[in-house]
């Protein structure tokens, strides 16, 4: 809306200037004035039906006031970018603005180069290059990956800020049409061994990243993947290869895969150990918490944005799930005291983002809104005050709780979790 404001402004800046030039005597008619003045006009200010457009070119740019950014805290080496999640529309991120998060910076990997050992508990154990993966059969599928510490930074009771943009809050997700082989295929090919029970699947970056995932789950939908939303794997996505296990927890996706060993357990590598697990209430810990439970957010209203007027609303959002498909999304507007149905836009993919959307009228009063997610196995998405007595208050990974927005009289909008405990 503000854009809309902006255009009719600088329309009526420009007619301005025209008739300003001819007052000045600089030229005699409107339309030496307007040659005069579109030659001087800011960019996009022009009449484009009065000038040739720019030419073909061989790779495409975003329109120049169109420019979202990944947000990075304190770039080093083992660090975070977040995708712009308020920024974005529909459920598929851009490759890049897609969430980064590197142990250890980013290799550069040569395409023809790269290897990947199959081996363990296997009866034929086998170095693939990529010219031999890309040639065994197909499958793309739109899916999100989330790493398990999206929303932790914002948990803790004691710390609660408010002013949190989606991004800081929940930018660790992004969603891609992911393309690849699925491992099951591979490890058809080198024929596993009766008794194995899981992989370890291990990266050539200088983390030499290393996670272990049960082989049913690989066998049922995991991929090696090699494309992204149409084009090759990007290098902070672990180009040329990574392994991708849809609706995991992020960091068991190992990019620049190179090695995937097939064992009879876990292997309880460092990064299984050292992270990912939750305390819990009871003083126990859970660990091997792999799939993504159901969420949403409500990315429309959020920080830092200002509801200028009272009146209709669409709230928008994006609920997802690991477990599977999303059946239900409710938001509401009194702080979680009543709910109503969100519509949802279809398809409504398994293991993806789907956008929701909700008419709401504002009154110009303070005002919490929530939204609250369901999937296909019945689970709803918990209150803050649920998760904390499940977990305590220590646990900063697997933030899946109910997400706030305050709207004060003002409409400024806060994130506004402290404002239910
Ligand atoms: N080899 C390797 N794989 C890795 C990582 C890494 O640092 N090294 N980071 C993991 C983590 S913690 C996450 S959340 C995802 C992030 O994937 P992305 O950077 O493509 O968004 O990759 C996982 N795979
Ligand atoms: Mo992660």
């Amino acid at each position: 809306m503000p854009r809309e404001e902006d255009a009719k402004l600088s329309r009526r800046a420009w007619v301005a200037t025209t008739s300003g030039v001819i007052a000045a005597g600089l030229v005699k008619t409107q339309a030496d004035a307007i040659r005069l003045v579109a030659q001087e006009a800011p960019e996009g200010t022009q009449d484009p039906t009065r000038v040739p457009g720019r030419m073909v070119s061989e790779i495409g740019t975003r329109a120049p006031a169109e420019q979202p950014r990944r947000l990075i805290r304190a770039p080093a080496l083992s660090s975070s970018s977040r995708s712009p999640l308020a920024d974005l529309m529909g459920t598929i991120t851009p490759a890049d603005l897609h969430f980064e998060r590197h142990h250890a910076g980013i290799p550069e990997i040569a395409y023809d180069r790269h290897e990947l050992l199959v081996h363990g508990m296997v009866e034929r154990p086998t170095v693939f290059r990529m010219a031999d993966l890309v040639r065994f059969p197909q499958v793309s599928r739109i899916q999100f990956l989330e790493c398990s510490g999206n929303g932790g930074g914002v948990y803790n009771r004691e710390r609660m800020p408010t002013e949190v943009t989606v991004q800081r809050l929940d930018g660790l997700l992004s969603t891609s049409e992911w393309t690849g082989v699925p491992v099951a295929t591979i490890l058809r090919e080198v024929g596993v061994r009766p008794g194995a029970s899981w992989i370890l699947a291990e990266g050539s970056d200088a983390a030499v990243m290393s996670r272990s995932v049960p082989l049913d789950k690989v066998m049922d939908d995991s991929l090696l993947a090699y494309g992204q939303n149409g084009e090759r794997l990007r290098p902070e996505q672990g180009y040329p290869l990574r392994l991708f296990n849809p609706g995991y927890e992020g960091n068991t996706s190992v990019k620049w895969l190179r090695r995937i060993e097939v064992t009879d357990r876990p292997t309880h590598t460092r990064d299984e150990t050292s992270r990912y697990t939750d305390p819990l209430g009871d003083g126990t810990v859970r660990q091997f918490s792999l799939v993504m439970d159901a969420k949403s957010i409500i990315t429309f209203p959020s920080y830092p944005y200002v509801l200028p007027d009272r009146g209709w609303w669409e709230v928008r959002g994006l609920a997802w799930s690991g477990r599977g498909r999303i059946t239900r999304v409710e938001v509401s507007a009194d702080g979680g005291r009543s709910w109503a149905d969100a519509e949802l836009q279809g398809p409504i993919l398994p293991k993806s983002t789907v956008c929701f959307r909700h008419l709401f009228e504002w009154s110009g009063r303070d005002t919490i809104l929530l939204s609250r997610a369901t999937d296909e196995t019945g689970y709803v998405q918990p209150t803050v005050q649920q998760l904390w007595e499940a977990r305590g208050l220590r646990t900063s990974y697997h933030q899946n709780h109910q997400r706030a927005w305050k709207i004060a009289r003002t409409g400024e909008v806060t994130f506004g979790l402290g404002e239910l405990v």
